[in-house]
């Protein structure tokens, strides 16, 4: 019988975390210091004061976590591998140790009948080439991570067949090397032009070109490949023709999208970026753009929110609106509650982008709420569960509408590292006591698991 918000029989649910944020162990089999230690040893840039030492210690927790991730009923997980546990120096002699663990990690799934999805790179960089070259700012950044990918697939390339290459670009560049402000999402390096800065994302550009080239010629089988990106989302106010063009020609500019999905899936920067960028806009080397935009099958968004757009009668033909003082927001400053830009995400990929046959997965969505163990010791996240319905009822239209998502990753698993907020913000569906280690499966754990059972929204 069919009944409402129902997904197609294959479509892929999931959860999503990353290496940093949960796996602590940060000396362990011989792990060497990303960036992220580095930049969450200095005073007053992590919120709480804290780090990913030690985070959900999913390292050595590993096998009950993934038996609570059976219990939740998905089939595919999304998860990274740490750069730096591989290759700790970040070029050279590869870690075998490191190796073993995702062995380990990646059997675990598969006897729990749990689908791997590995991404290479999420922000956890070895502090070796920063040292050595400065990251991102050097060329050298992507062949580095090309030979990284090629230690990795051609190990566990027989148990992993479903690879990401790079998680959200915009973040560890963009936000990351802000010229001449605090950085907050990257080595703390600080450079003192936009030129600069866009170089930075060009380099991660080239590193996805390159580490799809180098996943393809190490694995020992055929394999998906994707990139994982934070589009920007432009939302129509209203759902007339003017409103819709103006969203999707805005859509160039709403955050990076213009140079850093366009460039991956067209295999160009957005024209309109070019031209505002003028000199700033960075050296592209002959061939660099063959490079970048390699065959994927499929692409990754990251989707959280929103940016309502209208038709304008200026230069752009559109204008990006304020929100009102007392529009709704979840946990994080920028967590504006737009559940259609699930929809709207979907929709322009295909069709400013040219590419409804492009498969997209949502790699991650979900917020941050204010989780509070009551005394029967349960979390009623029922905020949580507002928003991840919405979301994904904006997901389901996009499929009723015949547009190519695939698959749902909700960010996140359990509660974990947030970045420069320390543990001060809660994202998961599985509450984690970090005094004492224990999982608690919030209300919102057994709401996606109905969800997953009868796969619809419920
Ligand atoms: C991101 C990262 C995640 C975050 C999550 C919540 O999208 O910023 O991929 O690591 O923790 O999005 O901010």
């Amino acid at each position: 019988m069919q009944t409402s918000y129902q997904f197609p029989e294959n479509f892929m649910w999931g959860v999503a975390t990353s290496a940093y944020q949960i796996e602590g162990a940060a000396s362990v089999g011989d792990r060497k210091p990303s960036v992220w230690d580095t930049f969450s040893s200095i005073p007053g840039l992590i919120e709480d004061g804290s780090s990913g030492a030690v985070a959900c210690d999913h390292y050595h927790r590993y096998k009950s976590d993934i038996e609570l991730m059976a219990k939740l009923g998905i089939k595919h997980y999304r998860f990274s591998i740490a750069w730096p546990r591989i290759i700790p120096d970040g070029r050279g002699k590869v870690n075998e140790q490191g190796i073993d663990f995702y062995k380990r990690l990646v059997d675990c799934l598969v006897e729990n009948g749990i689908t791997p999805h590995a991404t290479l790179f999420h922000w956890d960089s070895p502090q070796a080439l920063e040292d050595l070259y400065g990251s991102w700012r050097s060329r050298e950044m992507a062949s580095d991570f090309a030979d990284y990918a090629t230690a990795v697939v051609s190990r566990l390339g027989d148990r992993v067949t479903n690879w990401m290459t790079i998680n959200e670009i915009s973040q560890f560049t963009h936000v990351g090397y802000a010229a001449n402000h605090q950085p907050t999402k990257a080595p703390g390096t600080i450079v003192t032009s936009l030129k600069e800065v866009w170089q930075t994302c060009h380099n991660a550009l080239l590193a996805h070109g390159l580490g799809c080239q180098a996943i393809r010629a190490a694995s020992p089988g055929s394999c998906s490949v994707a990139l994982v990106a934070d589009i920007g989302v432009s939302v129509p106010l209203t759902e007339s023709a003017a409103d819709v063009a103006a969203a999707q020609k805005a859509f160039h500019v709403t955050w990076f999208n213009g140079g850093i999905i366009f460039p991956a899936i067209t295999g160009a920067y957005s024209p309109i970026i070019l031209e505002q960028l003028g000199a700033d806009a960075p050296d592209i080397h002959s061939g660099d753009l063959e490079t970048i935009n390699q065959p994927l099958e499929a692409l990754g968004i990251n989707n959280y929110t929103g940016h309502y757009v209208r038709a304008a009668d200026n230069k752009d033909g559109y204008e990006f609106l304020a929100l009102p003082k007392s529009y709704p927001r979840l946990n994080m400053p920028w967590l504006n509650i737009v559940p259609e830009g699930m929809y709207w995400g979907i929709r322009n990929i295909s069709e400013v982008l040219g590419r409804k046959d492009l498969p997209l997965l949502i790699t991650e969505n979900g917020c941050a709420t204010q989780d509070e163990v009551n005394a029967k010791g349960e979390v009623m996240d029922i905020d949580r569960i507002f928003y991840l319905r919405q979301h994904l009822k904006a997901a389901h239209r996009a499929v009723n509408e015949g547009y190519p998502l695939k698959g749902y990753f909700l960010w996140s698993f359990m509660d974990n590292f947030e970045w420069e907020q320390g543990y001060t913000r809660r994202f998961g569906i599985t509450y984690v006591d970090y005094k004492t280690q224990e999982r608690i499966p919030k209300a919102s754990f057994n709401w996606y698991a109905e969800c997953i059972r009868q796969n619809r929204v419920v």
